[in-house]
């Protein structure tokens, strides 16, 4: 399977994030690509690729021209500012003050665009949002060529940047990008399966009201699990959308096999709605090892799961997303890959 991969991911290499009140080393570190590269050569899952640059064109489908353009400019803002550490949201257009304009100033700036703010921005990290986009585009042009599956191991991940915000280690949505990639390139439906242990909500917000994207997800319940607003059963998509988000949100301590029933269940509606290409947001943060997340399940189970979704016998993009267990990560994130292979 072609793997697209840009060693550029560690431009992203911010010192922080905000966690349990206090500035620790960020969970979404560049030594996670470094297990997964070295998995996938160990088991000779390849060749790897260099993406091609596709430019902003592919984001700005997806994405909302001013949060590009904060993102872009951020950092250089942050400092202009003379403030010491990265740049760290503190405030939000909040229930209690809804007012929806973008601020002049940096800290009303970035906490008009964050969702969250555990995700600090500093230096490079927007070329690294911009090379991990790529590495998504590349992939899916490699499908819409006629490859039937290809790994874009993107970093950052994606699935929590909407079209105007960034937040939960994201800031574009890779998945997102590349099914508008299918879109555009000539498929006519696209379903996106995340299997992350977090809701994607960014995926969800972005095709919430369309028909031609099918959007699954199985993940924490948000009631006990980030992003906590948005990824329950009782949204299903609105307008011509309807019916076409689907979420399962699953207990703490949720195992295998309670996990893999609600898979079927997302599988023969994927299988229902008859797309042209699946994309597989792809976080193995649901392993019972991974130090942010609740479900329990075993390295083994990754190579079930990635035959169950070969089963569909669709052209298949898999995006990485999460998975913060760093030692096991190439193994569980690999094992997906060669249960879909049948290896
Ligand atoms: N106490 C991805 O997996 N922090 N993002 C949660 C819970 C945010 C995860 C803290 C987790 C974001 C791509
Ligand atoms: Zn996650």
């Amino acid at each position: 399977m072609d793997v697209i991969y840009s060693e550029r991911h560690r431009l992203r290499n911010s010192k922080t994030e905000l966690y349990a009140g206090e500035l620790v080393p960020p969970f979404e570190c560049p030594e996670r690509m470094d297990y997964i590269r070295d998995r996938l050569l160990d088991r000779g899952i390849g060749p790897l690729r260099e993406p091609e640059p596709a430019g902003l064109d592919p984001v700005l489908r997806v994405h909302d021209a001013d949060f590009v353009s904060f993102l872009e400019t951020c950092w250089r803002d942050w400092k202009a500012a003379g403030y010491a550490g990265e740049a760290i949201a503190t405030c939000w257009p909040s229930r209690a003050m809804p007012r929806l304009v973008p601020p002049r100033e940096i800290d009303g700036r970035i906490g008009y665009y964050a969702l969250a703010s555990e995700t600090s921005i500093s230096e490079g990290t927007y070329e690294a949002a911009c090379v991990s986009a790529d590495v998504a585009v590349s992939a899916q042009r490699l499908i819409s060529g006629g490859k039937t599956a290809a790994f874009a191991l993107c970093r950052p991940p994606g699935h929590h940047a909407s079209t105007g915000m960034f937040g939960g280690y994201c800031f574009f949505n890779n998945a997102a990008i590349a099914a508008q990639g299918f879109l555009d390139g000539g498929a006519e439906r696209v379903a996106i399966l995340d299997v992350d242990f977090h809701h994607g909500n960014g995926t969800q917000e972005i095709f919430y009201s369309r028909n031609d994207v099918l959007f699954a997800s199985l993940h924490g319940d948000p009631l006990d699990a980030f992003p906590y607003y948005l990824g329950g059963a009782d949204e299903t998509g609105s307008g011509d959308g309807e019916g076409l988000t689907l979420n399962y949100p699953l207990p703490p301590k949720t195992r295998f096999e309670a996990w893999r029933a609600a898979l079927a269940d997302a599988l023969d509606r994927i299988r229902t709605y008859g797309p042209d290409a699946l994309i597989v947001s792809l976080g193995v943060d649901t392993f019972k090892q991974d130090p942010i997340s609740f479900f329990l399940l075993e390295s083994a189970d990754f190579t079930t799961y990635g035959a169950d979704i070969a089963g569909l016998g669709l052209p298949t993009l898999f995006v990485m997303e999460g998975g913060y267990a760093v030692e096991e990560i190439g193994i569980n994130t690999v094992n997906v890959l060669e249960g879909f292979l049948g290896a």
